[in-house]
């Protein structure tokens, strides 16, 4: 009898410890519990790639990794004609040890160029044939050191205006419109299995998401390789509004190309007005004060709106998980996120799901949830079918 009950204690006993084994509330990371949604990528910043306790958490949560500033031009090659491939190298060494989707981000955009690129030897400016030139050699160089290894590649990165015109820079103004399509171009020479992303944020603006549809379409009409769109996401607790999103992913979606979600994060902080951007912006203390109002924790109830902005988000992804490839937050914790110091320098976010601390915030436990229980739970599927 005494045998029996030890044994009926014990096989109780075992039974737990399996269940806590097993259990996917403790086992998983964010990318497992989305394993048959879409890859959850990360950023990795500068100083993330050198920090084992981040790289550590990078790898139990995160699928896929883009790298956030250090394959920009201007990063690249500071000097003339001259690589730093240092960090890229071990970025992509990393992404692949750990089986992760690798992005290459950004090839193609109008800042963090250096001067250099854009003048001749006697400081003249390039023609048109000269600077296309150069950019062949750019995305040959990068892409064609990564082949096989990186395995998208952010081409071209916000090319356009909010009224829909095309954003000037030294591409557009040296080269013209059809810079775009050129990139693309080479990057597919350079390595034709890569994915080739156009990237760009405030596309649910209607006059900026014509612009794209417009160059997609374009670009598939004359047989160049574009294979996605990037809805950078960087949001707040109000913007956008989940339909308009809803929307706009369906209308990238339709055109046949995949969409992503590839630079997610959400403020928390009162957005300033125009006048109070920019170096000469008089701000007083009281102001300043309601701009920058949590720099010690979240209150709760902010934390709150915060799980809640996410998750819902996520219900509008997870609606459109046969269209979305990859949900990709911008950054891995608070203390390294760009929103501290945009659009005003020096506040205290909490845009990301880790914590000053690397600890997860309650959202990241809702969005584990939600991976599976996303049909229930979501008001815009409710008892819709999954599109
Ligand atoms: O988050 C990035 C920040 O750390 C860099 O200083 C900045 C300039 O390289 O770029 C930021 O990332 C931008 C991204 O490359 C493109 N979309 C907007 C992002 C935020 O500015």
């Amino acid at each position: 009898m005494k045998n029996l009950i030890f044994n009926v204690i014990s096989a109780a006993a075992f039974s737990t410890v399996l269940a806590l084994a097993v259990s996917p509330a403790l086992a998983e990371g964010l990318a497992d519990a989305y394993q048959d949604k879409f890859h959850i990528g990360t950023a990795i910043s500068p100083g993330s790639l050198f920090d084992k306790e981040v790289m550590q958490l990078v790898n139990a949560e995160f699928n896929s990794v883009t790298a956030e500033t250090n394959m920009k031009l201007r990063h690249l090659a500071a000097s003339q004609r001259t690589y730093d491939f240092n960090w890229s190298d071990r970025f992509v060494a990393q992404g692949l040890a750990n089986k992760q989707f690798v992005v290459g981000h950004t090839l193609i955009w109008h800042r963090s160029l250096p001067a250099w690129f854009f003048q001749q030897p006697d400081g003249a400016r390039p023609s048109r044939a000269q600077l296309l030139a150069s950019m062949r050699q750019h995305i040959y160089t990068l892409v064609g050191r990564y082949r096989g290894q990186v395995n998208g590649w952010d081409v071209v990165n916000e090319a356009f205006n909010f009224d829909g015109a095309f954003r000037s820079s030294p591409w557009l103004d040296i080269i013209g419109e059809d810079y775009i399509e050129h990139a693309f171009a080479f990057a597919h020479q350079a390595d034709p299995e890569a994915e080739l992303y156009y990237n760009d944020y405030g596309l649910v603006n209607p006059q900026k998401q014509e612009a794209v549809v417009a160059l997609i379409k374009r670009m598939q009409k004359k047989g160049i390789p574009v294979h996605a769109v990037g809805i950078q996401g960087h949001y707040s607790l109000s913007y956008p509004d989940l339909q308009t999103l809803d929307n706009t992913i369906a209308r990238f979606a339709k055109l046949g190309v995949k969409v992503m979600i590839s630079e997610l994060d959400v403020s928390v902080l009162p957005f300033p007005g125009p006048e109070e951007r920019g170096e000469d912006a008089e701000i007083d203390s009281k102001r300043a004060q309601q701009l920058d109002p949590y720099p010690e924790q979240l209150p709760d109830e902010v934390m709150s709106q915060f799980t809640q902005r996410y998750v819902d988000l996520f219900c509008v992804f997870l609606k459109h998980h046969a269209a979305i490839s990859r949900v990709t937050f911008w950054g891995v914790s608070d203390a390294r996120s760009w929103r501290n110091d945009w659009p005003l320098t020096d506040r205290t976010d909490y845009p990301l799901l880790f914590d000053r601390e690397l600890k997860p915030k309650p959202v990241h436990q809702e969005l584990i949830k939600l991976a599976s229980s996303y049909q229930k739970v979501c008001p815009l599927t409710g008892n819709n079918k999954d599109e």
